[in-house]
């Protein structure tokens, strides 16, 4: 009996797939491959049954005869143990960023002699509306809150990208990347105060309030599924603070960082150049305690922002304030600087990480941008965020667009560095 080999990253069953283990099996014997949750999330969507149900979920199918996890989106391993005389998958991953997968597969058969057979993929208005229906399960306020816990879990780092608008948030559900280590996506998404506000040309001091915050984030929240951490400024008064987490939790957001600051909040990259003003441990740790005993879920993460390094207070005051706010039952904390050597960063998180294990970190590496994640990781940090980076894109492509016309009296000049709308309006979800 022939070998035949695929490998499915689904948690429905529709007739397509039932297509192609049926063209399958008229070549023998047909394992499926469970593309694991790691490597599927990198891949595609996150999820919304485990391994193992996916996995029990396959072995019902008729003419499967084995399944087996596949762990990485490279076929590599799977390919050198079991040697399958056949690949069978559908023609969807002929172009976009799916095509590496089948480049791989070409490359990985060609070294002992196995063949790709590809089966038109099915694609109708049934599928289309399993698919929806997927997508609709992963933004539900339950799902999308609990996802970045289970992320901390799966993930050695999370990677979240700063948003600022339904668009901002479209481009960062749907970048995917295809490098030598195949396929990759942003984990969640950061709403910064700094963009929000610079997005409707406001000073970033807390002027614009928690209510607009949430507008802004119910924007992002209707077209997108991934995670959302909020950037919670200084919390506010405690007796608000309590308000605004019970409203977070229920939209769904998965985390809320707040800072050791109080009074007038400026902008932590002016570091001490403003004043500004740290709030006394027992302060801030009462606002901890009140905002961790209004949460409703585990899933929902308060997580402390420590600013000791920012206002140039130093390891020690930075350890001793962390660690108070973990004894006050933080779910996270998160260290910030803004010198572009990593040092203090590093520093800090070997010291903190000797006597914790678990409490998650958070950076924001926008002086220290030469750190790579896999760097970050290597330190015990859990959570990176790329706290304002599409704005710096906008901003200077925009002024760009604006001077071109200006100058030329036309808009030709600048076309080729404009993209086709035609091309924009695709990221825009049809329902
Ligand atoms: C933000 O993005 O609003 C932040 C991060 O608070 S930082 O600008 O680095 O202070
Ligand atoms: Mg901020």
């Amino acid at each position: 009996m022939k070998k035949v080999y695929t490998c499915f990253c689904t948690d429905v069953i529709h007739e397509g797939h039932i297509n192609l283990i049926n063209h399958a099996k008229e070549y023998g014997e047909v394992t499926v491959g469970v593309l694991s949750e790691r490597a599927m999330i990198r891949y595609d969507r996150f999820p919304t049954i485990s391994e193992q149900e996916r996995v029990e979920m396959i072995k019902k199918i008729p003419g499967v005869s084995h399944v087996v996890i596949q762990d990485s989106i490279k076929y590599d391993k799977v390919f050198e143990e079991m040697k399958p005389d056949y690949i069978v998958h559908g023609d969807n991953w002929k172009s976009g960023h799916l095509s590496w997968m089948r480049d791989n597969v070409l490359k990985n058969i060609e070294k002992y002699g196995g063949e790709l057979i590809e089966i038109p993929y099915t694609y109708n208005p049934n599928v289309k509306k399993i698919d929806m229906r997927r997508n609709e399960t992963l933004a539900m306020p339950d799902f999308r809150r609990a996802r970045l816990k289970r992320l901390l879990e799966i993930e050695p780092i999370v990677k979240i990208m700063e948003v600022h608008s339904g668009l901002t948030g479209l481009i960062v559900e749907k970048t995917v990347t295809a490098g030598e280590d195949g396929l990759d996506q942003f984990d969640g998404m950061w709403m910064s105060s700094l963009c929000d506000s610079t997005d409707r040309g406001k000073p970033d001091i807390e002027l614009v309030d928690m209510t607009e915050r949430m507008h802004t984030i119910d924007q992002i929240m209707d077209v997108t599924t991934k995670p959302i951490i909020v950037d919670g400024d200084t919390g506010g008064m405690t007796e608000h603070f309590v308000y605004n987490v019970r409203t977070l939790e229920r939209m769904g957001v998965s985390a809320v960082i707040i800072e050791d600051k109080t009074g007038l909040k400026k902008n932590s990259l002016f570091g001490t150049e403003v004043e500004q003003t740290q709030d006394t441990i027992e302060n801030f740790c009462e606002k901890i305690r009140a905002g961790e005993a209004i949460k409703r879920t585990d899933d929902f993460m308060i997580i402390a922002r420590c600013e000791s390094l920012i206002l140039e207070k130093g390891q020690e005051d930075a350890l001793k304030r962390c660690r108070a706010y973990v004894e006050a039952g933080v779910d996270g904390i998160m260290i910030h600087s803004r010198q572009r050597d990593p040092k203090e960063i590093f520093d800090f998180c070997d010291e903190f990480r000797r006597t914790d294990k678990t409490t998650p970190i958070v950076v924001v590496p926008t002086s220290f941008c030469q750190c790579t994640t896999e760097e970050l990781a290597a330190h015990g940090i859990n959570i990176v965020i790329y706290a304002n980076q599409l704005m710096r894109a906008a901003v200077p492509a925009m002024t760009n667009v604006c001077e071109s016309i200006l100058m030329n009296h036309r808009s030709e000049e600048v076309e080729k560095e404009l993209m086709p709308f035609k091309q924009i309006i695709r990221l825009i979800d049809e329902i």
